[in-house]
């Protein structure tokens, strides 16, 4: 099962803020002021219907729809019900892993015992997430993650898409390859020149070709546009974790523009850290190169600690192996947090 939050941002803003669900909300810096990215992190479906979109200069976005109202990320408030919600969620499998900060999958085979039981178990899931925290998911269920991924995009907002593995091929068909997991717009236009733009037309291609063309990057191709994917859901950090990852808005082998983001990022953990008064031992970095392959890396140290530049310093040193890759993604995460007032021994929090 995979489940993905609606318009996750602007739904947490709707919920402290009703009035605002009347309009098109956009989040990201208001043009007017100048200040951020510049880029829309995400908008809710009234301000989809002007052709508003996750990634697209707040600029334009404001000549679709001058009236929407434009607000600054406020992350700290997405990320404490991300995670009340992905505390809910993995109470009902053993299994859980978190992938986003708006989704998880959960390893449902073991709570259920046919697709129409995993409906059932969905739409509790739907219930309690909206009773307790106001917001809509939309869900899908496959017999690997990447269809249930595919199928819980299907049908949103609010939506639960079943896949049954007979069918895998068939749902896939129609669908732009966009879909699959890991192709963006270059791979898009490089399959387009091929005569490919459906995944039914990349799974039909041949297998050989692909693999000369795109390495084994075009092996996942050919697998994953034949409903082939992985199915181990794995607990990725402890439940408990702070974190952020940044997209840069071209691939970047500059450890230098790297190494300012992962210092961002880790001053921004480190207040809601000191806000939360958490301690945390474990550091992990998550980066994401141009060719999609994703890798993770943590350290635990032996001791629990509040220091600002711990976390810079080693999310940096764990990068380090990647030293020359063509970096798309950075993240940075703190996890076996513990509570501040539980540690009898260590003094108040630095200031800086
Ligand atoms: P998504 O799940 O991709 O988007 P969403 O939840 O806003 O909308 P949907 O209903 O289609 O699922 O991403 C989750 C959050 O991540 C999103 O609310 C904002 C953030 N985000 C960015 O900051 N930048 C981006 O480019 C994207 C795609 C998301
Ligand atoms: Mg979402």
């Amino acid at each position: 099962m995979h489940i993905d939050m609606d318009c996750f941002f602007a739904a947490c803003e709707e919920k402290i803020n009703p009035e605002l669900s009347k309009k098109a909300v956009v989040i990201g810096a208001d043009p007017k002021s100048g200040k951020g990215r510049g880029v829309v992190s995400t908008c809710n479906y009234m301000a989809r219907k002007f052709g508003i979109k996750s990634g697209m200069p707040v600029s334009r976005a404001f000549k679709l729809n001058s009236n929407a109202v434009f607000l600054p990320v406020n992350f700290r408030l997405y990320n404490s019900v991300s995670e009340r919600i992905m505390k809910i969620l993995s109470s009902y499998s053993g299994r859980s892993q978190q992938t986003g900060i708006d989704e998880a999958y959960l390893d449902i085979t073991e709570k259920i015992s046919d697709f129409a039981d995993a409906k059932i178990l969905a739409l509790k899931i739907k219930n309690e997430v909206y009773g307790k925290e106001g917001l809509t998911c939309s869900i899908g269920i496959a017999s690997n993650k990447l269809m249930a991924k595919i199928a819980s995009d299907f049908n949103k907002p609010d939506g639960i898409t079943i896949v049954e593995e007979k069918n895998n091929k068939k749902f896939l068909e129609n669908l732009t390859v966009r879909k699959l997991y890991g192709i963006g717009s270059k791979t898009e236009e490089k399959l387009k020149k091929l005569g490919i733009e459906k995944i039914g037309q990349l799974a039909d291609f041949n297998k050989e070709k692909l693999i000369n063309l795109f390495g084994v990057y075009g092996l996942y191709l050919s697998i994953s546009a034949n409903g082939i994917g992985d199915d181990f859901v794995e607990e990725e950090y402890g439940r408990l974790s702070i974190g952020r990852e940044v997209t840069f808005e071209q691939d970047t082998q500059d450890f230098s523009l790297i190494n300012f983001e992962i210092e961002e990022i880790a001053g921004e953990i480190f207040n809601e850290l000191k806000e939360n008064l958490y301690l945390y031992k474990t550091i992990s970095i998550k980066i994401r190169l141009h060719n999609f392959t994703t890798f993770t890396r943590s350290k635990t140290l032996n001791y629990l600690s509040n220091d600002r530049g711990t976390i810079f310093n080693i999310a940096k040193s764990l990068c380090k192996e990647f030293t020359g890759s063509k970096v798309r993604l950075i993240g940075v995460r703190v996890s076996n947090l513990q509570e501040f007032k539980h540690q009898k021994t260590l003094e108040g929090y630095q200031s800086n």
